[in-house]
């Protein structure tokens, strides 16, 4: 094949006046109208002097044109970087700068803000609304509706995504069309899709979770989407009863769960309902089942591997559990200090092994020697053990890691934050457990010497800096921070606080 993954989750549909996606306002987007789009938007990108190998980096609403950027992305040979919507021009800089991003696609809203980020990384800015308006849909519209798809092989590069450190500085998860194509294959036969499936569709798809999971497993398939701008619960409720299947984070069954018109009834004709991107508490998967007569289904992946193990579709789904290795998937659990493989029923740190497995971080050797060894197992920061009936336990973290409502939020990243601002002599971020996001991120402040911190002003400094999912729902202040003889602070002491306060 010329361009693999092109031609699987795209080229493979031309022609087809099939439905892709179902669209909140009860419009229809066919497979065919769907790849005239791209090919307008891939020769609007050759058009701005994007070559394959440059990367695009785009920060903009949901919508079907932005899924079709990432379709011309893929078509063109161009490295597809998705960034949250969430992140302020500040967080954004630093993408681009490390990307070198030739293109930045962004909403016309932050246009203003991201000028001066374009204009010192020399990067071209255009804009694409969500209504579909936009400098580069004028661009496009002016372009041909087919294009010469271009030549990649597996091993080329087809996305970067970012993600964070324990050092407090992003890394971009360079991530093939092979190490993408070869997890959807396998994710579309496990969980046993095909083209009846109509997936609905209420995740960002600046993610793994939303992009490479839920949108490439239906294109695959041959399936369509509803496709939803966010979660919202009433929309959810009102396209339940088109859909077959639904992915989500845990907040978005919690959520479903807490609202009386989700039922037996409503739910009745689901094939199948998975989860993932953070822990799915027992008691969910149980109330789940209850209600609805359905198990949910846990799976485990991450940003640099996509996805890793999951529950059997037909076998057990067991709670608290995010089952087997996938095939082509090799799961061990280690020492953390000797590397060595540990008997199942013993805790260690998670590694594994497979095509899904990324290439490396953009640009650091060193981080991709620390995470990746050279056999090829990727040390993902997680702690398990394989239970007695051989299913994987997600039992801890060996990285300092909040996950709030499926998003990841290093402590790193605010900390050296909040160190910097006046009055501040150190700090320390802890997550908590937050009854709708799972987690939410909590501060602690020691002042300097003499000094009384701010904390209207910090908050400021905070919000200026760092995406709103990230900011700190409470500073508090503590005359000093617990740490053990190491002089490593204890951030499970400051976690019982918290606990304790309730
Ligand atoms: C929004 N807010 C959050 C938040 N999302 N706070 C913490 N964590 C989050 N995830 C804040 C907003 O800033 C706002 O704050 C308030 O909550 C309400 O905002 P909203 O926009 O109305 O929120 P909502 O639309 O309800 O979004 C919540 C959500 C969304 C859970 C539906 O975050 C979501 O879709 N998450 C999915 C993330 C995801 O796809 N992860 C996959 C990663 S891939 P205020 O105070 O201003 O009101 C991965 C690999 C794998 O992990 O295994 O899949
Ligand atoms: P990300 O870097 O956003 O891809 O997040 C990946 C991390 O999410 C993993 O390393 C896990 O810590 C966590 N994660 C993903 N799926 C699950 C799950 N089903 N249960 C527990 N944690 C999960």
């Amino acid at each position: 094949m010329a361009n693999p993954l092109y031609d699987t989750l795209f080229g493979c549909h031309a022609g087809r006046d099939t439905p892709f996606l179902h669209l909140a306002d009860g419009t229809t987007i066919s497979h065919d109208d769907f790849l005239r789009t791209t090919a307008q938007f891939a020769g609007a990108l050759r058009h701005l002097g994007l070559a394959p190998g440059d990367r695009l980096a785009v920060q903009i609403a949901k919508s079907p044109q932005s899924l079709a950027i990432y379709a011309a992305c893929v078509q063109s040979g161009i490295i597809f970087l998705p960034l949250n919507t969430a992140y302020t021009a500040n967080e954004l800089a630093y993408f681009i700068d490390n990307s070198g991003a030739r293109l930045l696609v962004c909403d016309s809203a932050s246009q203003t803000a991201l000028s001066p980020v374009a204009q010192a990384t020399k990067t071209i800015l255009v804009t694409l609304d969500s209504d579909g308006s936009g400098s580069l849909r004028d661009l496009a519209d002016n372009m041909p509706d087919s294009f010469d798809t271009v030549a990649r092989t597996s091993d080329d590069p087809a996305a970067f995504l970012y993600t964070s450190g324990t050092t407090g500085r992003s890394k971009g998860a360079m991530l093939s069309q092979e190490n993408l194509l070869s997890n959807a294959r396998t994710l579309v036969e496990y969980w046993h899709f095909s083209d009846r499936d109509v997936l609905l569709h209420a995740l960002p798809i600046f993610h793994t979770h939303g992009l490479f999971v839920a949108t490439n497993v239906t294109l695959i398939a041959g399936g369509s989407m509803i496709f939803l701008p966010k979660f919202d619960l009433d929309q959810i409720i009102t396209h339940l009863p088109q859909a077959t299947t639904m992915m989500g984070v845990p907040t978005f069954y919690t959520r479903l769960l807490n609202d009386a018109r989700f039922s037996r009834e409503l739910t009745q004709h689901m094939r199948l309902f998975i989860s993932g991107s953070a822990p799915l508490l027992a008691e969910t998967h149980t109330t789940f089942h209850d209600r609805t007569g359905h198990h949910i289904l846990e799976r485990y992946g991450m940003t640099e591997t996509n996805m890793n193990t999951s529950n059997p579709y037909d076998g057990a789904r067991r709670a608290g559990t995010v089952g087997f290795p996938l095939p082509g998937v090799e799961v061990k659990i280690t020492d953390a200090t000797t590397g060595d493989s540990l008997s199942d029923g013993t805790i260690g740190q998670i590694e594994v092994r497979g095509a899904n497995v990324f290439k490396g971080y953009w640009q650091m050797p060193e981080k991709t020697r620390e995470e990746l060894r050279e056999d090829g197992f990727f040390i993902t920061g997680d702690l398990g053990l394989v239970d007695e009936h051989g299913y994987l336990q997600i039992v801890g973290r060996n990285k300092d890691l909040i996950i709030a409502g499926g998003y990841n939020i290093y402590p790193k990243e605010i900390e050296l934050l909040l160190d910097d601002q006046p009055g501040v002599l150190e700090s320390a971020v802890v997550g908590t457990p937050h009854p709708d996001f799972g987690e939410s991120v909590i501060g602690f402040l020691v002042a300097a010497p003499d000094a009384t911190p701010d904390l209207d002003a910090i908050a400021r400094a905070v919000a200026a800096s760092l995406a709103r999912f990230k900011h700190p729902r409470e500073l508090i202040i503590l005359a000093e921070l617990p740490r053990n003889t190491m002089g490593k602070v204890q951030k499970n002491i400051l976690r019982d606080m918290l606990a304790g306060d309730k």
